[in-house]
């Protein structure tokens, strides 16, 4: 039915409203890329429209968050241009317990992690469905590969237990490629005992640019849930 509330989107809206909260005037701001990084780059925008946020400038970390900071009013600089990042906002498709996170859902994770590592205040905005108690039990893992190399890539990552697939685009027309110009191969590992090694392993493969492993990365995680039909952030 029309206008029926959409119990999730509101929850990522307050996930998003309540990363935007933590912004302070005068800070440089990491802007994620995703649907609930979205929401806070939209309130960013609101709380600037108000007056109640000033003087901030915003580094996107894809085509996409660049389009959203453009649409919402956020003025965007670049790593250039300033010497540190107060505070990110991100979006993940997994958190373990040591709040260790699998990005790279939206093929963005290398620039990603360029601007997240980079901060001050890393913040992830996720769903409840988010957390795991191991990475790799219900998201591939993304590793951003140069074309030219995809081949021998996958050959190395079979050689690791990994089954590797290339990441294919909508109605599988083609490969997705990333802003960078490169290609995704999605990896299934049985089990990830050792996220901070893997991620080093993997980015030790000649033609890999990037994983999508964040390790030791996050500072805090804010997460959404639906409960009796209320959205609850903690
Ligand atoms: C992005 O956020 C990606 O790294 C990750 O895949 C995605 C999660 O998006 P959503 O919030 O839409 O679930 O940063």
């Amino acid at each position: 039915m029309t206008g029926e509330i959409d119990p999730i989107k509101v929850m990522k809206q307050e996930v998003g409203k309540a990363a935007a909260a933590l912004v302070k005037s005068g800070t440089i701001v990491g802007l994620g890329t995703g649907s609930t990084t979205a929401y806070a780059i939209e309130y960013l925008g609101n709380r600037l429209k108000s007056g109640e946020l000033t003087d901030i400038q915003g580094i996107p970390t894809s085509f996409q968050a660049e389009v959203l900071a453009k649409k919402y009013g956020i003025p965007l600089t670049t790593l250039d241009a300033v010497d540190h990042i107060d505070i990110a906002i991100d979006g993940a498709d997994e958190v373990d317990p040591q709040k260790n996170l699998i990005k790279g859902g939206g093929a963005a994770h290398t620039r990603e992690k360029v601007v997240d590592a980079l901060a001050d205040q890393f913040i992830v905005v996720v769903d409840g469905n988010k957390l795991v108690d191991r990475l790799g039990s219900t998201f591939l893992l993304p590793v951003e590969v140069i074309p030219m190399a995809i081949t021998p890539v996958m050959r190395a990552i079979e050689k690791l237990g990994g089954k590797p697939e290339l990441r294919m685009g909508v109605k599988k027309a083609g490969p997705v490629i990333t802003d960078q110009g490169n290609m995704v191969i999605d990896v299934k590992f049985d089990s990830i005992d050792n996220p901070a090694e893997l991620e080093k392993t993997l980015n030790n493969i000649p033609g890999v640019l990037e994983n999508g492993l964040f390790v030791g990365v996050a500072d805090k995680v804010l997460i959404g849930e639906v409960k009796d039909g209320q959205p609850v952030v903690r």
